[in-house]
């Protein structure tokens, strides 16, 4: 087992990990910025190395630094957490080369699926359902191209294969716009990128975003463990996750998850990911894979029972899962807010000091969190402060334990969106079940 491990990130992931650690036996090394002393997990790491000054280039995403503490402090593994140097292909390979573990994929399987066109590849190979679309990159050819989305049929979508999570893409209503959008997504894509590969897919106007979540180890074994709903979202960020999906049947689940399971042994994956996909009209559409442990992981532990963090320590050691797919049962449903600080009206950052903080608590409710009395949240980073998540035996005791949950929070000094969140959970709609991507930003524009 890894005996000492880095926590290459900060907040409330790396205090997630500081924990799993803990309860494994395995020593921490916390690195951070200068602005970042007084994290709760740096706080309680077992070492902690100051990696640079606050901005993420010179701290967070500074790899020389990182494998530096890692160097000086003996640890075995490093665990990127999500954001900042979880999906970068060039780090895991330094991180590996340079002796340590790195507690996620391998290089070039973050690598092939960073790049969006050979990702669909993959997965079009083994047999995971995409969305209609050009057969990889989009040629020069204007004639061509207008053939390509006359056979689709408009509306379709650009989209820039060394982009994902919503960069790099420009939807076309009519063939008169398709030739000067190709031209301006590549464009685009160069600046952005340094990639100018674009492929074209069928429009979806009114998908819910579905993502299914896979466990692979070393030994050749894979397991889904179900999917979540994330359709809640503004701007491409999620602002509220579910799981299970409100209306997916077993036999979906199971069919798509096999599928995934599949892709994964195909192509030599381990460690935690996630397949995104687009559903509509009862119909799963792979778009892009995660190659990270995600942020909302937790619904997907409160219904299955298994630590997602564990696995991925297990799985680095060179463990086989702890499971079997037949193990793998869900129980309940479980919902989780995202909890930022920032105005809930306007969206703008509140950084500063947190001078009161009561957790919500009682049965089915988890706060994952790094704040407390007198911690200052700083203006450098994400805005994201914590993760409420309510699970039930239903959908609706989940949702009355999160509404009670939602009014016991308080969090003074600092404004946050534990505002919007008390008015989604009102809405019929969402207590319905099964509101699109557009839901909110379309509920956000009339209120
Ligand atoms: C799409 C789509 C509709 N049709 N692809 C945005 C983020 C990236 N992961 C893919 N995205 C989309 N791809 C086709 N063919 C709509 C979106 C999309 C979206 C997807 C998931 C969650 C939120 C979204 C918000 C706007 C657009």
């Amino acid at each position: 087992m890894l005996d000492k491990i880095l926590i290459a990130n900060r907040g409330e992931i790396a205090l997630r990990i500081l924990r799993a650690c803990r309860e494994m036996g395995i020593k921490t090394v916390a690195v951070h910025s200068t602005a970042d002393n007084n994290l709760k997990h740096v706080l309680l790491a077992d070492e902690t190395v100051c990696i640079g000054p606050p901005p993420s280039v010179d701290s967070y995403l500074n790899m020389p630094a990182i494998i530096s503490a890692a160097e000086v402090t003996d640890a075995t593994g490093i665990h990127p957490g999500y954001g900042f140097l979880s999906e970068n292909a060039d780090f895991a390979e330094r991180v590996e080369s340079s002796g340590f573990t790195f507690i996620g994929p391998k290089a070039d399987a973050i690598r092939l699926m960073g790049d969006k066109v050979s990702a669909i590849r993959a997965m079009k190979a083994a047999g995971v359902p995409c969305v209609p679309g050009s057969d990889g990159p989009l040629g020069n050819d204007p004639d061509e191209n207008l053939r390509i989305a006359r056979d689709i049929g408009y509306p379709i979508i650009i989209k820039a294969s060394g982009g994902g999570g919503g960069r790099g893409m420009r939807v076309v209503y009519s063939e008169a716009s398709l030739i000067s959008a190709i031209t301006v997504t590549k464009a685009e894509a160069r600046a952005a990128f340094g990639n100018d590969v674009v492929y074209m897919e069928k429009f979806l106007e009114k998908p819910r975003h579905v993502e299914f979540q896979l466990l692979a180890d070393t030994h050749g074994n894979a397991v889904h463990l179900g999917e979540r709903d994330c359709s809640m979202q503004r701007r491409h960020q999620k602002v509220v996750e579910e799981a299970p999906a409100p209306g997916i049947t077993e036999e979906q689940r199971r069919q798509i998850g096999e599928r995934c399971v599949k892709a994964c042994l195909e192509i030599g994956y381990r460690s935690a990911g996630t397949f995104e996909f687009l559903y509509e009209d009862g119909e799963f559409y792979f778009i892009e894979m995660n190659t990270r442990l995600q942020v909302e992981h937790p619904v997907t532990e409160m219904i299955t029972g298994i630590d997602i963090v564990r696995e991925q320590l297990r799985i680095a050691s060179g463990e086989p899962l702890s499971f079997k797919q037949e193990d793998v049962k869900l129980h309940g449903h479980a919902i989780e807010c995202r909890i930022n600080a920032e105005d809930p009206k306007t969206f703008m950052p509140s950084p500063g000091v947190i001078t009161v903080w009561h957790p919500p608590g009682g049965p089915g409710i988890r706060m994952e969190s790094h704040i407390y009395s007198g911690y200052k949240v700083p203006p450098f980073y994400d805005s994201m402060i914590g993760k409420l998540i309510a699970h039930g035996e239903t959908r609706d005791a989940a949702f009355a334990r999160m509404k009670n949950a939602l009014v016991e929070i308080v969090i003074e000094g600092i404004k946050t969106n534990v505002p919007l969140h008390q008015e989604i959970f009102q809405h019929a709609a969402f207590q319905a079940g099964g509101t699109d991507i557009h839901y909110l930003e379309k509920r956000l524009g009339l209120t």
